[in-house]
């Protein structure tokens, strides 16, 4: 048992865990996974704790709680209270992940079967297209425009933050503000083909100033 919950404590961190965040939209879906888990114990402990006492209370001491109590209490308040919170944290860590205002940096995302293209440019007419490796500056807001060559595809890092489909035809916008430096790693989380498992890339976040002095060298190097 302790080895199982070792193991399983173990994979929440890593450079491609959801629940390791280091992305502001992230962070929003690790905290409420965390509440959605805490939760789920705590309505599991109730549930468990009035099914015991049902099969082993004594007659004489019966549970001081009417039907009305129960079915309108559990069965309308209670399911209420908790499905409008999540609607409002839901709404409002989404709007999060929304192209609302200026973006700091813009990335064409181009999904093929099975890899990821990536195309930074600048207002000088300079661009650099990526394959399977993505460099972001820290504490900006980056919106990704992300279509496909062909299939659907998802477009993915579980530590900055949520997916985004890459459908033919449109091209959705998803923003991202990494708030911690380091290697991370992204995924198509849409099957898309016999390679779908091998459509990873790597992402690194900079310091704002590495970034761009990333940006510009590998704009001078870019053929
Ligand atoms: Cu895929």
């Amino acid at each position: 048992m302790a080895l199982l919950v070792i193991l399983t404590a173990s994979a929440c961190q890593g450079p491609v865990s959801a629940l390791d965040p280091a992305g502001q939209g992230a962070a929003d879906i690790a905290w409420i996974t965390w509440v959605m888990i805490a939760g789920t114990l705590f309505f599991m402990a109730l549930m468990t704790g009035l099914w015991l006492h049902a099969v082993y209370r004594r007659s004489d001491r019966p549970l001081k709680l009417s039907n009305t109590t129960v079915l309108v209490g559990g069965g309308l308040v209670l399911p209420l209270v908790v499905i409008t919170l999540l609607l409002v944290y839901g709404i409002r860590s989404g709007h999060s992940m929304l192209p609302i205002g200026a973006p700091d940096l813009e990335i064409r995302v181009t999904a093929y079967q099975w890899f990821w293209e990536f195309e930074y440019s600048d207002d000088q007419g300079r661009s650099l297209t990526l394959v399977d490796e993505l460099h972001l500056p820290l504490g900006q807001r980056i919106d990704f425009h992300i279509d496909t060559a062909d299939v659907i595809h998802s477009f993915w890092i579980p530590a900055l933050g949520g997916k985004m489909d890459a459908i033919p035809g449109r091209t959705n916008t998803l923003r991202l503000v990494p708030t911690r430096a380091g290697q991370f790693g992204g995924q198509c989380a849409e099957f898309c083909g016999a390679r779908h498992a091998h459509m990873h890339f790597a992402v690194t976040v900079h310091e704002p100033e590495d970034f761009q002095r990333w940006l510009d060298t590998a704009f001078e190097d870019a053929p």
